[in-house]
């Protein structure tokens, strides 16, 4: 019984479920680049291009194992614009297919359109459970209940304990399950991160990339300069290197941000984990043999192992165990729309446009410039999270819904009131001075709170304090904070809630461009 085997783009793994059993050149494999998809939100251009030349890639590399493949390229003159439709034109150009068989999505959005597919098209339709992941949805279900709160950090531990990662027996290895408090440090000058492995694009990626320039011209961000891998072997690459010359000062500097340094110590690893290229639990059983053969600090590498088998898999859980409400929880009650400086890095913000300056550049920025620069900057100014999630959802390679909405809505907005974080990852410019050297090069002075140079950070942290007293005196770790702000001067907070709304007022803009598409 011949079946069609759905493969979407971010399931680029030759053992994923749809797969499996999948019989070699009489099943065929549908991989499609499609409108909707590349749409739905305005991905980043070199997100687009790097999947669907990861997509190509893939199906060459079924070709090679012997597999019947159906490529759809986006300018295929016949090309149906969706996963539905292609799937569709699929079953009537091959009588022959008996079913359909496709691993689920990692988004809500999608997953809702394919579960009304058994009911249009004339075969049976088997979605298969993402078996990637270490723990399934049902067992983080299982997990969470009866939780009064549910933290990462438990949960990492039983995901350490269940994968025997840097287990020494019952115990965490060197005693202690979470390094953290090493890892918080400030780059000194004169240290530069080490340099990356940034692939060359190939004739098939280069290709991919013309398509790309010449379909969505008015897409966010820049193609070039290329600096991603689109073959698994490039991919496998990326990792070895990161794990002999990067891992070892992950840890150290996993905070610190430093000007004109996009990198620094990260793993530049998600894109292709998220995609399939690299398979999660392999990467980390390569960081600990690091570890136990003496190449890289126990720090570093549980604090790159927690990334993955803490924050990222307890991301997922929380994201189907949360949806479809979650995405529209609002608990601070923000509403102002996305400065347009958003789009365009223009802003006189040192920090921000750094962060944005990379992200536009090259569809990344690391975690803490997402969390405590761009991310901080949407919380204190009040920017309504269905507009920062859209953001987020568009500019990074690595972005797909379960893992951008939780990190977003949760961690960086508090717009869940709570559920992930302990309290609000707000900061003043203190923050961003402490762990970087942008201030120094910023026209604004990170040491003044009111007037034409204070940091805007400063106002906005205590008009962010002051309007969200009420929902914050409550939270124990906010309770210093909020005493501080009873304690300043009336004169000093008022000149500051002047200055936070005119300023607001200033930067307030559209959340993006409309969109033009070539056809
Ligand atoms: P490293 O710093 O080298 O970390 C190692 C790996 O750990 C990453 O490759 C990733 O697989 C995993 N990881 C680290 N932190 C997280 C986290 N908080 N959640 C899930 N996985 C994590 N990550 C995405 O993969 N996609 C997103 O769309 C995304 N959106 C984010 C939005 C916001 C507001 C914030 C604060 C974080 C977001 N993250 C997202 C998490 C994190 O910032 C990225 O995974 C990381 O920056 C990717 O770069 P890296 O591979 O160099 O990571
Ligand atoms: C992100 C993306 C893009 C830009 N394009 C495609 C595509 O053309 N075809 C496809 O199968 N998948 C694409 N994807 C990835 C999907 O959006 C992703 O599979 C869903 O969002 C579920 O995670
Ligand atoms: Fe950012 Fe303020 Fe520092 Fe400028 S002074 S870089 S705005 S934190």
């Amino acid at each position: 019984m011949a079946q069609l085997r759905l493969i979407l783009g971010d399931q680029l793994s030759p053992g994923i479920s749809s797969l499996r059993d999948a019989t070699v050149g009489e099943d065929v494999i549908l991989i499609a680049e499609v409108q909707e998809e590349a749409t739905y939100v305005r991905h980043h251009r070199k997100k687009i291009a790097f999947l669907f030349a990861a997509m190509r890639h893939f199906a060459r590399e079924l070709e090679s194992a012997g597999h019947r493949v159906r490529y759809v390229r986006l300018d295929d003159p016949a090309n149906q614009g969706s996963l539905r439709a292609e799937v569709a034109r699929a079953l009537e150009a091959e009588p022959s297919l008996e079913g359909v068989v496709a691993t689920k999505p990692g988004e809500w959005r999608l997953m809702q359109d394919m579960e009304t597919w058994r009911d249009l098209f004339p075969v049976p339709v088997e979605l298969r459970e993402d078996d990637r992941f270490i723990v399934s949805t049902a067992e983080f279900a299982a997990w969470a209940k009866g939780r009064r709160q549910l933290r990462m950090e438990y949960f990492y531990r039983e995901v350490r304990r269940r994968t025997g990662l840097l287990m020494d027996g019952e115990e965490p290895a060197g005693g202690q399950w979470n390094y953290d408090a090493e890892n918080r440090k400030r780059l000194p000058a004169g240290l530069a991160p080490p340099p990356r492995y940034l692939p060359e694009p190939d004739a098939l990626t280069r290709e991919v990339i013309e398509l790309v320039g010449e379909r969505f011209p008015d897409h966010f961000g820049d193609l070039a300069p290329w600096v991603f891998a689109t073959t698994r072997d490039g991919a496998e690459a990326a990792r070895d290197h990161f794990i002999a010359d990067i891992l070892p000062g992950f840890g150290d500097w996993q905070d610190a941000m430093a000007r004109g340094e996009p990198w620094m110590w990260h793993s530049l690893l998600s894109l292709y984990i998220n995609c399939g290229l690299l398979d999660p639990l392999d990467v980390c059983k390569r960081a600990e043999a690091a570890w136990r053969d003496g190449s890289a600090p126990l720090n570093a590498v549980e604090g790159f192992i927690r990334q993955i088998i803490g924050w990222r898999e307890y991301v997922r859980g929380i994201y189907w165990l949360k949806m479809p409400g979650y995405a529209e929880m609002n608990a601070l009650g923000a509403h102002r729309r996305l400065p347009e400086f958003y789009w365009t890095g223009e802003t006189p913000m040192r920090c921000m446009a750094e962060a944005i300056g990379q992200t536009k550049r090259h569809a990344y920025a690391h975690h803490i410039q997402r969390l405590m620069v761009t991310g901080n900057f949407a919380l204190l100014a009040g920017i309504d999270p269905a507009e920062v999630n859209e953001w987020y959802l568009a500019v990074y390679a690595d972005a797909y819904e379960w893992v951008e909405l939780p990190n977003t809505h949760g961690m960086a907005l508090y717009a869940d009131g709570g559920m992930m974080a302990s309290k609000p990852y707000a900061a003043s410019g203190n923050y961003i001075s402490k762990m970087s050297d942008y201030c120094g090069s910023c026209q604004y002075s990170v040491k003044e709170k009111t007037g034409p140079r204070a940091c805007p950070f400063n106002y906005l942290y205590w008009d962010f304090i002051a309007r969200n007293r009420e929902a914050l005196k409550g939270n124990p770790r906010m309770a210093l904070i909020v005493r501080a702000l009873d304690r300043l001067p009336q004169a000093e907070l008022a000149a500051m809630q002047d200055e936070a709304g005119a300023y607001l007022n200033k930067v307030a803009g559209r959340s993006e461009p409309e969109i033009k598409m070539k056809s």
